[in-house]
C-alpha cells in the first residue's frame, strides 16, 4: 500500500478508538480547542501502535537522517521510541522528567557519547515546546540534536519554533490532512472541518520576526486545499487565513518549499541543496569524453545544484566511471540528472531505465521522460526508481522550435504529473506551469543572450527565465562548455540565476 493510503487509514483508526476527538478542550499551554488529540491511548492497541512505529521510522529512512540514538518525549511516546529502536537494534536514550533524589542522580538514562546525534520522537505537537525541553536535557548531555519526528502536527507554529532553533521537524500527519481524510470519510461534517482549520489558522504560535520564518509558515500551509464550503473566492476565509493565501499567491523560497510535507523526498533534497550553494543552476555536461565528464563535475561541482548528463553521447562509457560521478556528486553536493527522454511503454522504459549497459537508475537521481505514452511510462520508471529513491520530471515543453509540446499537451502532462506526484517531482518546461510549490520547474535553452543555435535551439536569458516566467532552475551547456573558462562562465550563470531568484522573491 502507498504511504499516503496507509496515512489516510491510520487517521482512521486513530479516530475509532477516541485518539482524535472533536469538542471544546484545554491544551497544556492553557489554549482553548475544538479539537483533542490523546495518543496516549495507543498503548491498549498494539497493532496501532506497531504501524505508528514502523511510519516514524520509516520516515527517519526516507528522509535519510542520520543520528546514533533515539529518544522519545515522555511519556507517550516513550513505547514508541522503544518498539523503533528495539526493531531496528538502535541504542535508545530515556529522559527523565525528574532527576533521582538517589543514586546517580541522572536525566538521561543509556549510554551518553557527548558529539553524538539524538533523533527525537514525539506524538504530538502544538508549539514545540515539548521537543524543546527534551533537546536541552540532551543538550546538557553534550548531546546534539538536528531532527525530530512527531507523529501528529497541530500546525500551530511548531515547525516554525524548532527551525528557528536548528532542529527539523518531520511529520507523519498534519491537522489539515487529518481533517480532509476525516471529512472525506464521513467522519466529520465540512462545518466541523472548517471551524477546526479557522482555528488552526488563527491560532499559530510562532512569532515570525523574518521574511523567511513567514515564507515558511506559508510553506507549511499551502498544502491545503481549499474546503468545498470555502468556495472558488476566500471571501468566509479567517483573516489569517486570507493572508495565508496571499502570501501563496507569492512565491515561496526554495528552502520553504523543501520544508512542505508533500513535498518529493528528493524535490526536498534537491531543494535544500539549491538554497544551501544558492544555486539553481544546472549545468548541462553534454562532453564526448568521461575524463572531460569528470573534470566538468569536478571544477563546476561547487556551483552547481545539478549536473545533467546525456551518458549515451560518451563515446568511452564503462560502468566504473558512474561510480566516480557519484563520488563527485557527494563530494561537490549536487544530483545527477540523466536526461534519458523516455518514451516508451512501461515494461520498456523499465528495462532501459534499470538494465542495459548504462543501468540509468543506479547512479542517476532524476531522469525524465515524455508523456507521449501515457501513464504507463510513469509507472514503469517508477516500478524501477522508487525503492531506489529516484524521481523523475515530465518533459512538458521543450525549448526547441517548433516543438509540438505546447497548449492541451502541456495540461495534460500536469495532470498526468499530479497523479504520480510520488514519482514525478517537476517538469522540464519554458516557464512555470503548476502553481503547485512541491513541483519544480527546470528550463533547458538558456544563455545569457536570447536567440537560437541555428539548429532549432531557442535560448532565454536566466532573468527572463526564473524572474519573469516563474521556472526554478536553469540549465546550461554550451553557455558554459563553450567559454574558455568554464568555471568563471558557471560562476556567471550561478550569479545570473540566483539574482532573478532575489528578484522574484521581491528582495
Ligand atoms: P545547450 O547547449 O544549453 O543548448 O544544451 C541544452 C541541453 O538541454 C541539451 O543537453 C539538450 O539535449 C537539453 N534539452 C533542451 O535543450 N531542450 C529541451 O527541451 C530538453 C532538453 Br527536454
Amino acid at each position: 500500500m502507498a504511504e499516503d493510503a496507509r496515512v489516510d487509514a491510520l487517521v482512521l483508526k486513530l479516530h475509532d478508538v477516541d485518539a482524535v476527538k472533536f469538542g471544546e478542550y484545554r491544551l497544556k499551554s492553557g489554549m482553548m480547542t475544538p479539537i483533542y488529540i490523546d495518543l496516549r491511548v495507543l498503548v491498549s492497541h498494539p497493532v496501532l501502535m506497531n504501524q505508528v512505529s514502523t511510519l516514524i521510522y520509516q520516515r527517519a529512512q526516507e528522509e535519510n537522517l542520520k543520528f546514533d540514538s533515539v529518544c522519545g518525549v515522555p511519556y507517550t511516546a516513550l513505547p514508541m521510541a522503544t518498539i523503533i529502536c528495539s526493531r531496528n537494534e538502535l541504542p535508545m536514550l530515556i529522559r527523565r522528567k525528574e532527576a533521582k533524589d538517589y543514586g546517580t542522580k541522572r536525566m538521561v538514562e543509556g549510554i551518553v557519547r557527548p558529539g553524538d546525534v539524538c533523533l527525537i520522537i514525539e506524538d504530538t505537537v502544538t508549539t514545540g515546546t515539548s521537543i524543546m525541553e527534551t533537546a536541552e536535557v540532551l543538550y546538557k548531555e553534550g548531546l546534539k540534536v538536528t531532527d525530530a519526528i512527531v507523529l501528529m502536527d497541530r500546525e500551530q507554529g511548531a515547525v516554525e519554533m524548532l527551525a528557528s532553533k536548528g532542529i527539523k521537524l518531520h511529520s507523519i500527519i498534519s491537522m489539515f490532512k487529518l481533517l480532509d481524510v476525516l471529512q472525506a470519510g464521513g467522519r466529520i461534517s465540512p462545518q466541523t472541518a472548517k471551524s477546526v482549520r479557522d482555528f488552526i489558522l488563527d491560532n499559530n504560535t510562532f512569532k515570525y520576526d523574518d521574511d523567511d520564518a513567514r515564507s515558511t509558515l506559508a510553506a507549511c500551509r499551502v498544502q491545503r486545499a481549499p474546503s468545498p464550503e470555502e468556495g472558488n473566492g476566500n471571501g468566509n476565509l479567517s483573516p489569517l487565513a486570507k493572508k495565508t493565501c496571499k502570501e501563496q499567491e507569492q512565491v515561496l523560497s526554495y528552502g520553504a518549499r523543501a520544508k512542505l510535507s508533500d513535498i518529493h523526498p528528493l524535490g526536498s533534497a534537491l531543494l535544500k541543496i539549491m538554497e544551501e550553494k544558492k544555486s539553481n543552476l544546472c549545468v548541462s555536461a553534454d562532453v564526448t569524453s568521461y575524463p572531460e565528464l569528470l573534470e566538468l563535475a569536478d571544477t563546476l561541482g561547487p556551483k552547481i545544484c545539478l549536473l545533467k548528463t546525456h551518458v549515451d553521447i560518451l563515446q568511452d562509457f564503462t560502468p566504473a566511471y558512474c561510480n566516480a560521478l557519484k563520488v563527485s556528486a557527494e563530494k561537490h553536493n549536487f544530483l545527477i540528472f540523466e536526461d534519458r527522454k523516455f518514451a516508451d511503454i512501461g515494461n520498456t522504459v523499465k528495462h532501459q531505465y534499470e538494465g542495459g549497459m548504462y543501468q540509468i537508475s543506479s547512479w542517476s537521481h532524476l531522469v525524465n521522460a515524455h508523456a507521449v505514452p501515457g501513464p504507463g511510462v510513469v509507472q514503469g520508471l517508477r516500478s524501477a526508481g522508487k525503492p531506489l529513491g529516484r524521481a523523475c520530471l515530465l518533459i512538458a515543453q521543450m525549448s526547441s522550435q517548433g516543438s509540438l509540446a505546447t497548449g492541451e499537451y502541456t495540461q495534460s502532462v500536469l495532470k498526468m504529473a499530479e497523479e504520480h506526484s510520488d514519482f514525478v517531482l517537476g517538469f522540464i518546461c519554458g516557464s512555470k506551469i503548476s502553481k503547485k510549490p512541491q513541483f519544480i520547474h527546470m528550463t533547458p535553452g538558456v544563455q545569457m543572450q536570447a536567440g537560437g543555435d541555428g539548429l532549432g535551439q531557442q535560448y532565454t536569458t536566466p532573468e527572463e527565465v526564473i524572474a519573469t516566467k516563474g521556472s526554478d532552475v536553469i540549465i546550461v551547456g554550451r553557455g558554459i562548455l563553450g567559454a574558455s573558462d568554464r568555471a568563471e562562465a558557471a560562476e556567471s550563470y550561478r550569479k545570473a540565476g540566483w539574482d532573478a531568484y532575489l528578484k522574484r522573491l521581491g528582495h
